[in-house]
């Protein structure tokens, strides 16, 4: 039977496992990526592991999130990463570089190889045809010494494009348009590969963007192919040598083909608060807009720019709106000066920001109260903005420079054309902000710089087969892993703290959430709905909730990363058979859990309301690799106890 593109790459990285659906494959990993809101607890795993040296072909650390530095506690975990990275073997990307997925893209990404990172846009990678995948820092620690990275065997999703994008229409609106049909859960379990003339159409940076806000369908990681546009975007960063073909077989089976006439789209928006809440633009109304966000992972590419530079050029932004524009590389950054464009941007009276990620993840530009943003970006989970009551629509760069313009959301299909962006022959290629690690005789005597944020990591109880403890929680459908452990410029720069993060743990659902579960001695549940632990790959939304006690969580289905954090740091992912089941329960009410031990993996557990005698029996759908982990009390003492054995 043929093969797709992504069978095609498991099968050339499997070390464990079989490709067949219902069971996991663990994964020989080439790369690794950190940033630094995650990365600090990344390495901390690493050197926990007690291994001195990555085994990956490459490693790099990143620092673009926490970039504010309003007091001591970024500097001290950039300078942590960069003393860990040079004695660890890792490359480090200064602050300035740019964003993770982007400057991977333009500088490292190889397709055919495989990479997982510790933020849940490494997908954007599979624009150039590369296994891409998001992951909580643990197993990021593990892939970094040699370990498979294990992911539940994919379910494939073709996705044919045909026709030709119409005039103002972009690579954004084709993932909206795909987030409209599919929906936040619609990818969970999939990897989503992308066909047709209408995608061999496209430029890599624009198929980087629908890859990239695949994390927000949920989805395992997206794939292009590997062809001339692949070939001449890698010849244009110098690294035409790093190409290799990939395409599926003629006769690969999908389980499931969805075809979209580029031809019929038009200008889309994601409305508040949701990616997946889909409307035309043209059809929204007068909105007036405070605020126009311009870059992030998604949308920050040199087109991008020059699209957005074209809108601008001879303009000037309306008066109550603020614009800003973060490229997202100093190469872009670099290109933009040189060619004139960025003259355009700022005469226009946009903001420039550094090359990070900023206002995305509400590192300041929040809006004003009640205010309505418009963003390039791929989250606006309510609150995620740093003002609770903002409206943040997703859309274009276009749509993004032409409301700045209006003051009001405006279709850009109604502006004058713009010049075709045509793809420089050669990218300005400056690594000098790339730091290699030290060499094998240089790395011991290196020393790692720690400074006081930096706390000990939680580790779990060891498993009990029966809990007698409280509901400590209750929570509905698509609750992020933003609800769960919130970011922003006041809690982000406490990434290696978990003690200090704690006091803000369900912070947007419900305040007194810390309080009650310090309160309760033994710890307890949270209960909750469909596609629990959405978004961000943060392994803090599981850390944090371990540290305040929590020993499961049993929902109605959960997100593919969350739930591997969950079992990596000791708490059972439990699920209801019967979704209704989660009515039955109430915040407060005691749960008696019972069957644990034999439970995991094989059967249900049952699980005893207290208060009104009614039984359930959710499920603990894992591996047996993961019961095994869940049974040493989390990963950082499974990889011990291997070690030991
Ligand atoms: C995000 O977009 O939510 C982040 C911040 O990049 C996260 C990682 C994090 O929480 O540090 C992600 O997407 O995984
Ligand atoms: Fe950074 Fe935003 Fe991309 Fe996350 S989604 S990596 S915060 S730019």
């Amino acid at each position: 039977m043929g093969r797709t593109m992504a069978q095609k790459i498991i099968e050339a990285h499997l070390m464990d496992g079989t490709m067949a659906s219902g069971g996991e494959v663990g994964l020989r990993i080439d790369q690794t990526l950190t940033q630094d809101a995650t990365g600090t607890m990344a390495y901390l795993e690493f050197e926990g592991m007690g291994i001195p040296r990555v085994k990956t072909e490459l490693s790099v650390a990143y620092i673009d999130h926490n970039t504010l530095q309003n007091g001591f506690m970024n500097a001290d975990d950039h300078a942590y990463i960069r003393t860990v990275a040079k004695k660890s073997g890792v490359h480090y990307a200064r602050p300035g570089c740019g964003i993770c997925h982007q400057v991977h893209l333009e500088r490292f990404a190889v397709p055919g190889k495989t990479l997982i990172g510790s933020d849940s846009h490494t997908p954007t990678a599979g624009g150039i045809g590369m296994l891409a995948m998001g992951s909580g820092g643990l197993d990021v620690a593990v892939a970094m010494g040699g370990g498979a990275y294990y992911i539940p065997y994919p379910k494939a999703t073709r996705i044919t494009l045909t026709g030709t994008l119409p005039a103002f229409v972009t690579a954004k609106d084709i993932i909206l348009e795909v987030l409209r049909i599919l929906s936040v859960k619609g990818g969970v379990g999939k990897i989503i590969e992308y066909a047709g003339p209408g995608a061999a159409a496209l430029t890599v940076p624009q198929r980087a963007t629908i890859c990239n806000m695949g994390a927000e369908l949920g989805a395992t990681t997206s794939l292009f192919p590997a062809d001339d546009a692949t070939r001449a975007f890698l010849a244009a960063q110098g690294r035409e040598a790093d190409f290799t073909p990939l395409a599926p077989d003629a006769d690969a089976v999908y389980d499931e083909e969805i075809t979209i006439d580029l031809a019929t789209l038009q200008p889309l928006a994601a409305c508040p608060h949701s990616p997946d809440a889909i409307a035309p633009v043209a059809e929204l109304g007068n909105i007036q807009v405070d605020q126009v966000c311009i870059g992030s992972c998604t949308n920050s590419s040199l087109a991008d720019m020059m699209a957005v530079a074209a809108i601008l050029k001879g303009k000037t932004v309306a008066p109550t709106v603020s614009l800003t524009i973060s490229p997202g590389s100093r190469q872009v950054l670099q290109m933009l000066s040189e060619n004139g464009a960025l003259a355009d941007i700022l005469a226009s009276g946009a903001r420039l920001l550094e090359c990070a990620c900023g206002p995305c993840i509400g590192m300041g530009q929040s809006p004003p109260s009640g205010g309505i943003s418009l963003r390039t970006f791929n989250r606006n989970f309510e609150g995620r903005s740093g003002t609770a009551d903002a409206g943040v629509y997703l859309i274009s760069p276009e749509t993004a420079a032409a409301s700045a313009l209006t003051g009001h959301i405006t279709d850009p299909r109604s502006l004058a054309a713009i010049p075709a962006f045509v793809q420089p022959e050669s990218f300005a290629v400056n690594d000098n902000m790339v730091d290699a690690p030290a060499g094998e005789t240089e790395a011991p005597t290196i020393q790692v710089v720690r400074g006081p944020n930096i706390k000990p990591l939680p580790l779990a109880k060891p498993l009990a087969d029966s809990l007698t403890l409280p509901a400590l929680l209750k929570v509905g459908d698509n609750i992020t892993t933003d609800h769960i452990m919130p970011a922003g410029a006041k809690i982000l720069p406490y990434r290696s703290n978990i003690p200090h993060l704690s006091q803000y743990c369900f912070e947007g659902v419900d305040p007194e959430f810390p309080a009650r579960a310090k309160a309760s001695a033994e710890g307890g549940f949270i209960i909750g709905g469909q596609n629990y632990g959405q978004g961000s790959s943060r392994e803090h939304a599981a850390l944090v909730p371990l540290y305040l006690g929590v020993r499961a969580v049993i929902v109605k289905s959960f997100a593919r990363i969350h739930k591997a954090n969950l079992v990596n740091a000791g708490i059972l992912p439990l699920t209801f058979q019967n979704p209704a089941d989660a009515d039955g329960i109430n915040e407060g009410d005691t749960l008696t859990l019972s069957g644990i031990l034999a439970g995991l993996g094989a059967g249900p557990l049952t699980l005893t309301n207290e208060r009104t005698g009614q039984k359930f029996s959710p499920v603990c759908d894992i591996s047996p690799r993961q019961a095994a982990i869940l049974q040493a009390g989390g990963m950082m003492n499974y990889v011990r106890e291997q070690q030991n054995a």
